[in-house]
């Protein structure tokens, strides 16, 4: 355990929400297991970021009708967080600040990210406001906070995963695991509210 790392928040600390989507939560097409649960530990995390005037940056997944990663165009995945539908939208209990900056992904028919780096400017609205630490939580462990973790590292920054408030699709049992065990391997911190609150 590294003495010098600090868990107490400082300027160019930012506050990443993931996914927060209908169709991710219970009675969406594709609900995570225990998806709901995270939504008022985020509420926590946001109004400690806001409080301390730290910027939030939300994530969405905002695919096309006839997006390539649907089953009918040969994808994995049922229809999910389809533009302009209810399942697309961010959980009513999400209490999103007026200024969250809002980042949408996998925008076109041919390409899936799982990484909201992927054809997104979040790198740029993050250097930007000056952000060197990012600390993520939502949704899903195993593909969207993972594979944004390891864009974020790669690109330099600090991350920090809110275990407290990530949840797992778990296509094969152990994903969620294996995923924060990945993160950690590859350089990013755990943290939940207690640690971050004290
Ligand atoms: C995701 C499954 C399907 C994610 C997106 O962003 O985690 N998972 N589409
Ligand atoms: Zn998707």
């Amino acid at each position: 355990m590294n003495t010098l790392e600090r868990y107490d928040l400082q300027p160019g600390d930012a506050l990443l929400v993931t996914d927060i989507q209908n169709d991710f939560l219970s009675g969406g097409s594709l609900a995570v297991p225990g998806g709901d649960e995270v939504v008022p530990v985020l509420n926590r995390y946001i109004d400690i970021f806001v409080t301390r005037n730290l910027p939030v940056f939300v994530t969405r997944d905002w695919h096309p009708e006839h997006h390539c990663s649907f089953r009918a165009q040969g994808g994995p995945w049922p229809p999910h967080c389809i533009v302009g539908t209810h399942g697309a939208e961010f959980a009513a209990a999400l209490r999103l600040p007026p200024s969250a900056v809002i980042i949408s992904k996998a925008t076109t028919p041919e390409h899936d990210a799982y990484s909201s780096f992927l054809r997104t400017d979040l790198d740029r609205q993050l250097r930007d406001a000056g952000i060197r630490r990012i600390f993520i939580g939502g949704l899903t462990t195993d593909y969207c906070v993972l594979n944004t973790t390891r864009d974020a590292l790669q690109l330099g920054y600090q991350v920090f995963v809110l275990v407290d408030a990530i949840r797992a699709v778990d296509v094969q049992p152990g994903d969620g695991q294996r995923a924060v065990e990945e993160m950690i391997a590859l350089g990013a911190k755990c943290i939940s509210l207690q640690k971050l609150a004290a």
